[in-house]
């Protein structure tokens, strides 16, 4: 790759480098959807039809991220089995399309990261980062380190003069970097969830709901405005940005949810952590769930600490 590379003490690092694979994968990734809507007639570990995209974004993400040194395990929404990528300490969990079926309708879609420091299936409490990229108008990163989240803007080519000038000046902040050709400007640090949350977003069709669930969606409904745009990624930014709650619950028919711990729960209830907010699978934070196996589902809840304590209380 040509163009501008100024290392810093994240890239110095496999859990710094893995988080930069996924940011310079970001604008390839989304420039290679609109030919990939098509089903590829396999399906996922989950049972799920995978889309070429799906198919794509993995096995893109699957040779650039186990090619780090210090990455000893990839695993994959899309893929059955661990991958073994050598010695190194930390795994990596990646879904690499989430909420794919947008595709279709054309809405936001997502990337989801984590990187544990143990082996898969892992306990969230062993993420040591975690990250997702947003497909929205723009494409922003979102990335949990050490206690800290950062908002990142994507761009896939350095700026021209004018339109580095016609941007709105807070959102120049002094971190910026080079990954290539594509660059990663910090458009806010330090996010923390906004203490008077204001939106919503649950998954599931409702009559599918458990009792004890609806009682607590009635509650959320009258206080709180509803957004759901049927890609986890986009439901949960929101709820990152504006402060709420999203879930995808249990459900009468599947008590186990639908959205998988180690790609999906882990990762987003570790950035939200991070972020000032809680999880929740019902009873406990997510971070501290019993690990079944890979692909293993969960019920998901996250957001404003006391709306996710309202939910436990009354479960
Ligand atoms: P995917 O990773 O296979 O796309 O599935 C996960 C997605 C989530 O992004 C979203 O919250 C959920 O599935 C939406 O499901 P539904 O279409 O049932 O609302
Ligand atoms: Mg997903």
């Amino acid at each position: 790759m040509s163009g501008p590379e100024s290392p810093t003490a994240e890239t110095d690092d496999a859990i710094g480098e893995a988080l930069a694979v996924v940011a310079r994968s970001a604008p390839e990734i989304r420039g290679g959807l609109a030919g990939r809507r098509t089903k590829t007639g396999g399906e996922n570990a989950s049972g799920e039809t995978q889309l070429a995209a799906d198919v794509w974004a993995d096995e893109l993400l699957a040779e650039r991220l186990t090619a780090i040194e210090g990455v000893g395990q990839f695993a994959s929404e899309e893929r059955d089995e661990v991958v073994d990528a050598g010695d190194g300490e930390y795994a990596v969990a990646v879904d690499p399309l989430d909420g794919s079926s947008n595709l279709r309708s054309n809405n936001s879609m997502g990337t989801i990261l984590g990187v544990y420091d143990a082996e898969l299936p892992a306990s969230g409490r062993d993420l040591v980062a975690a990250a997702y990229v947003l497909y929205g108008p723009i494409t922003t990163m979102v990335a949990a380190r050490d206690g800290e989240v950062t908002e990142y803007v994507i761009e896939s080519e350095a700026r021209s003069a004018s339109d580095r000038s016609s941007g709105d000046s807070r959102e120049q902040t002094a971190e910026a970097r080079e990954d290539g050709e594509v660059r990663r400007r910090a458009v806010r640090e330090d996010v923390t969830l906004p203490e008077d949350p204001t939106v919503y977003g649950f998954g599931g069709r409702v009559p599918d709901w458990t009792d004890r669930f609806a009682d607590y969606a009635r509650e959320i409904e009258d206080e709180l405005k509803l957004r759901y745009g049927g890609a986890m990624i986009g439901d949960v930014n929101q709820v990152v940005t504006y402060g709420g709650v999203f879930a995808y619950p249990e459900l009468r028919s599947r008590p186990e949810g639908k959205l998988r711990l180690q790609f999906e729960g882990n990762p987003i209830a570790y950035i939200v952590e991070s972020a000032g907010g809680a999880s929740s699978n019902g009873e406990t934070s997510l971070l501290d769930a019993d690990v079944a196996e890979l692909h293993q589902r969960t019920p998901v809840y996250v957001g404003n600490e006391e709306l996710i304590e309202r939910l436990e209380a009354g479960f």
